[in-house]
C-alpha cells in the first residue's frame, strides 16, 4: 500500500509554531512580499534573514507533538509504504522519527549559496557576511522556497503522487501552488484522499473524507 502524507504549518502548531494564514498567523505580522519572495530578499536581506533567524530559534526549541510522531508510528509499522512531502521547513518530522520525508519548501536547517548553490547545514544563527564553504561569495540564503521559486523534488513527488493509493493532507490550508495541487492529482490517479485540518480548506471538496479537528488528536486517531 502506497501512501502519500502531505504535511503543512497545521501540523507543527500545537508544537508552538506559528502557521501563516490563521487569524495570529505569520503572514498577519510580516508582509510575505518583503520576507518571503527573491524580490524582497534582495530589497533587504537583513530583515529575511532576521526573520528565518526567529524562525529557526523557535524550531530549536520545539517538539514534535502527538501528529509527528503518530505518523513516524505508521512508517515504522509499513516499511517503504509511506511518505511525507512537507511544505514545513521545521525538523519535526524527521526529530519524531520519520525517516521518508521530502521538504518541498526547504528546510530552516540548510543554508544555500545564492552565487553557486552550494548548500550546507546552516548555523543557529545566519549572518549576511557568511562566506559558501564551496566558492567562498557572501551570498548566503536560507535554503527554503519563496514565492515564484519552484519547489524542490517536484518529479519525485508527482511520480509517487501518481503511484499512491491513499493521499493524507494535514493541516494545510490549500492556498499555495503546486503543493495545494497534489490532492486533486492524486484522486485523477485513483487514489483514496483524506483531509485532515482544523477546519474545512480551500480544497477540502477534493477528498473522499474530511476528519476536523487538531492535529494532535485527529492524526493519531486516524493512524491507529
Ligand atoms: C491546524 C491546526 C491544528 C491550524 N491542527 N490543523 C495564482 C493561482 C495559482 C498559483 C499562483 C497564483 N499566483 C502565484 C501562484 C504561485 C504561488 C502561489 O501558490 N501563490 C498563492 C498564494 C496564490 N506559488 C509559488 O510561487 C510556488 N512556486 C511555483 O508555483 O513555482 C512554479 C512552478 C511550480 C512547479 C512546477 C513548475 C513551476 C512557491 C511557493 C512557495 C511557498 N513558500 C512559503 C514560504 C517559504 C517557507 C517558509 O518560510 O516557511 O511556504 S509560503 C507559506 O505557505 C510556506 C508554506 O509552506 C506554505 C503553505 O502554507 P500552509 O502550510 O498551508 O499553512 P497555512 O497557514 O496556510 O494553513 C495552515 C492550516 O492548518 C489551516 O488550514 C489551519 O486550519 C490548519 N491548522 N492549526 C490541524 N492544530
Amino acid at each position: 500500500m502506497s501512501i502519500v502524507i502531505l504535511t503543512g504549518a497545521g501540523i507543527s502548531a500545537e508544537s508552538g509554531l506559528g502557521t501563516f494564514r490563521d487569524k495570529d498567523g505569520l503572514w498577519t505580522r510580516y508582509d510575505l512580499e518583503e520576507v518571503a519572495t527573491p524580490e524582497g530578499f534582495a530589497r533587504n536581506p537583513q530583515l529575511v534573514v532576521d526573520f528565518y533567524n526567529a524562525r529557526r530559534a523557535n524550531c530549536l526549541a520545539a517538539r514534535p507533538n502527538a501528529a509527528h510522531e503518530a505518523l513516524a508510528r505508521l512508517e515504522a509499522a509499513r516499511p517503504g509504504e509511506v511518505v511525507i512531502v512537507t511544505q514545513n521547513v521545521d525538523d519535526l518530522h524527521q526529530r519524531a522519527g520519520s525517516q521518508s520525508v521530502i521538504q518541498m519548501h526547504g528546510a530552516l536547517r540548510s543554508a544555500l549559496c545564492a552565487a553557486c548553490g552550494h548548500r550546507w547545514p546552516a548555523p543557529d544563527v545566519m549572518s549576511l557576511a557568511t562566506a559558501c564553504p564551496s566558492c567562498g561569495a557572501a551570498r548566503a540564503r536560507p535554503d527554503v522556497v519563496w514565492f515564484g521559486e519552484i519547489p524542490y523534488h517536484m518529479d519525485e513527488i508527482a511520480d509517487r503522487v501518481a503511484a499512491c493509493e491513499i493521499f493524507v493532507a494535514i493541516g494545510t490550508s490549500g492556498q499555495v501552488y503546486p503543493a495545494a495541487g497534489l490532492a486533486a492529482e492524486a484522486r485523477r490517479a485513483g487514489a483514496h484522499c483524506v483531509e485532515l485540518n482544523l477546519e474545512a480548506s480551500e480544497i477540502s471538496r477534493v477528498f473522499h473524507e474530511r476528519r476536523f479537528g487538531p492535529a494532535s488528536q485527529v492524526v493519531p486517531a486516524w493512524v491507529e
